[in-house]
């Protein structure tokens, strides 16, 4: 589609940034903070980016007020953050710790008094150590309890302040990682446990928007999804094929569930007859079918594209974590795709495609098959960047991504999509999970590195100055 003219950002668009509170906060055990899987994972040798961990981060966590004040600056009108769980329930389930409570009200009360509105994510990969240690965390059916337990403290502290709200961040990435790549904790390999893990998130997720509907009535809830929308390598119809067996099972498996309350057939069909379904019980599909979302959180950052992969093909392999270009391999599932280069697209440092068209394309796939509108939770550009004197950091290339991106939601809306906001990855700079503090995102620059704190100093990058003007005009000048 052509557009004449691409319609107008609506004017209550949110234009937000977002965090995640390992990535950020530090102050991994002030205050009562019980341990998280990652607070443990990241001090196990070779697990990270030169062993980098959360246990400083960017120090958000006593330097919120000053991070706001950056916010306001900025024009931002939403900030997404999460909430750690181990924060408020050390232990995971039982007592409350208070002070960890205080911590987000804080953020969130002066979130509102500079007029930008809190979307808040309940969980964003930090499950309490004590619940992976118990139960073995999102393999065991009890998870399902103990997260709306701890959901429903938030709603009922927060749920007057705070109407937008992420209920799982990222379910496939981090699952993917945690069951299949062995790179995220608990660092299995076994793609049972995998699809078994994944059903209780989906009942665990749809039990919160159950709860959701009862505490917060006037709020809107969505998970958020790591959205990479697949290309076929070409039209050959054996590419086609493995183009739609990828869709099946990197969007729709989680998407289906989510939206529809159901998992899409095919790949049931698949896993069933290689013995890697999920055992459900009566019950689950019609709570699934229950508690469809408000809207699909989008973490979008690269379109993938596919190509067939024989039974005795590539398996899947780790990412580039070193920002060493090119040294990503090829990776997939036997018998059904696998990833191929796509010639069209230049690509990170990380090997991520740059593809804001793929944002467009991805927008319109969602909006026709759920209905639903998106808030577009995450995008954004990890990079090298470099302090130059004068504190000054000046990154055209960022500039460019997040400004084709917006473009891309610009024509989606004009293709007929509802999008209620966007969310640049991230406000400041944070700890990416594996790629240590090398990998920047912000639009302001944090002054560490993973070996040295340094003096944590925030430094507006030329990228903020630049959002700071479109949002001053609400997108009229892209
Ligand atoms: C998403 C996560 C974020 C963030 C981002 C960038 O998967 O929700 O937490 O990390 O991607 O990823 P990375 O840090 O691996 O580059």
């Amino acid at each position: 589609m052509q557009h004449t003219t691409l319609r107008p950002f609506p004017a209550d668009f949110l234009w937000g940034a977002a965090s995640a509170a390992y990535q950020v906060e530090g102050a991994w055990d002030a205050d009562g903070k019980g341990p998280s899987v990652w607070d443990r994972f990241c001090k196990e040798p070779g697990r990270t980016f030169q062993g980098s961990n959360g246990d400083v981060a960017v120090d958000h966590y006593h330097r919120f007020a000053d991070d706001i004040a950056l916010m306001a600056e900025a024009g931002l009108t939403a900030y997404r953050f999460s909430v750690s769980w181990p924060r408020v329930l050390p232990e995971g389930r039982g007592a409350v710790n208070e002070a960890g409570l205080a911590f987000y009200e804080q953020l969130i009360d002066g979130l509102l008094a500079h007029g930008i509105r809190p979307v808040l994510t309940l969980y964003h990969w930090d499950l309490p150590q004590a619940l992976q240690d118990a139960y073995q965390g999102w393999e065991d059916r009890r998870i399902i309890d103990d997260f709306e337990a701890y959901c429903v403290i938030l709603f009922q502290r927060f749920g007057d302040r705070v109407k937008h709200w992420v209920s799982l961040n990222e379910q496939n990435y981090n699952l993917t990682n945690a069951y299949q790549l062995g790179t995220h904790p608990p660092a299995v390999q076994d793609r049972k446990r995998f699809f078994q893990a994944n059903h209780h998130a989906f009942l665990a997720n749809a039990r919160v928007i159950a709860a959701f509907r009862r505490w917060v009535p006037d709020g809107r809830i969505g998970p958020s999804f790591a959205y990479s929308p697949a290309y076929p390598a070409s039209a050959s119809p054996s590419d086609m094929l493995a183009f739609e067996n990828a869709e099946e099972f990197t969007n729709h498996w989680w998407l289906d569930p989510y939206c529809l309350g159901r998992y899409p057939r095919s790949a049931l069909a698949w896993l069933r007859e290689v013995g890697e379904a999920p055992d459900l019980l009566p019950g689950d599909l019609d709570l699934l079918a229950s508690s469809r979302p408000d809207f699909i959180g989008v973490n979008y950052y690269q379109s993938l594209t596919f190509t067939e992969n024989p039974p005795d093909g590539v398996t899947m392999q780790r990412i580039n974590t070193s920002g060493q270009k090119g040294t990503t391999p090829a990776s997939g599932v036997p018998g059904l795709y696998r990833t191929a280069t796509n010639p069209h697209l230049a690509t990170t440092n990380w090997d991520w495609a740059i593809d804001p068209t793929g944002l467009r394309i991805g927008l319109r796939r969602l909006a026709s098959r759920y209905g639903l509108p998106i808030l577009i939770t995450e995008n954004g550009l990890g990079e090298f960047d470099r302090l130059e004197d004068g504190d000054r950091v000046h990154d055209p290339y960022r500039i460019a991504y997040l400004r084709d991106h917006l473009t891309a939601c610009r024509a989606a809306m004009s293709d007929g999509v509802d999008l209620l906001g966007y969310c640049v990855w991230s406000f400041t700079d944070i700890l990416s999970w594996l790629n240590g503090y090398q990998k920047r995102y912000g639009l302001v620059y944090v002054n560490r590195d993973e070996r040295d704190e340094r003096d944590l100093r925030r430094v507006r990058k030329d990228s903020f100055f630049w959002y700071r003007d479109i949002i001053a005009r609400n997108g009229a000048d892209l």
